[in-house]
């Protein structure tokens, strides 16, 4: 695989190896039936917030939207009670949070990083549920001249990313040039108590 094409997978594989079970895609994880109701119903109840952020020194939207819901939530929107018990079972970690991300259109991205270690539960992994159109993430080591790992996040499938990882590796969404239709990403997370 060259370096500029994207990973599609038929079958889980392994894009990241380390002690805690590296970075994993996981294809076809949620039959296309729940994928394509997870998507129009969180599509339409989950509330989306359009978020500002500094860039040098000025106030830009963030290109996405973004909300965040605890598993304990009162009235935790459709369809995510039933997303949290899924993705648990899948993944055998236990998901306390989630952060969703709507890509509403090719313009759409977030710059690659890492994710916060501070407040989530040390050696606990991250998973990420795509729904709604494929989109493309980038994953780069953070030393050395290493390769960069593109893979498709296809609907359904399941991208978990070891807690180690965050200190060895970025992860990103780039815009694209083509058009393509709004993608949602569920991305769940152990937070401490
Ligand atoms: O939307 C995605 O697939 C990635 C989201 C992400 O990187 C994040 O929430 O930190």
């Amino acid at each position: 695989m060259s370096a500029q094409q994207a990973l599609f997978a038929a079958e889980p594989v392994a894009l990241v190896h380390d002690r805690e079970g590296g970075i994993r895609y996981l294809p076809d994880s949620i039959p296309p039936a729940i994928a394509q109701r997870w998507f129009d119903e969180a599509q339409r109840n989950v509330g989306w917030l359009s978020q500002q952020r500094m860039m040098y020194e000025r106030e830009v939207a963030v290109p996405r939207l973004l909300t965040t819901f605890a598993r304990e939530s009162a009235g935790l929107p459709a369809p995510l009670g039933e997303a949290f018990e899924a993705v648990r079972a899948l993944v055998g970690a236990p998901f306390n949070r989630v952060g969703l991300n709507l890509y509403r259109d090719g313009g759409d991205s977030v710059a690659p990083h890492s994710d916060k270690t501070d407040k989530l539960i040390p050696g606990q992994p991250i998973a990420i549920v795509s729904l709604g159109a494929s989109r493309r993430m980038s994953i780069r080591s953070k030393t050395g001249p290493g390769r960069t790992i593109h893979v498709e996040l296809e609907p359904g499938s399941c991208l978990v990313m070891s807690y180690a990882s965050q200190f060895t590796h970025e992860h990103g969404i780039p815009k694209l040039a083509e058009a393509v239709g709004p993608h949602i990403s569920l991305a769940f997370r152990c937070f401490a108590p």
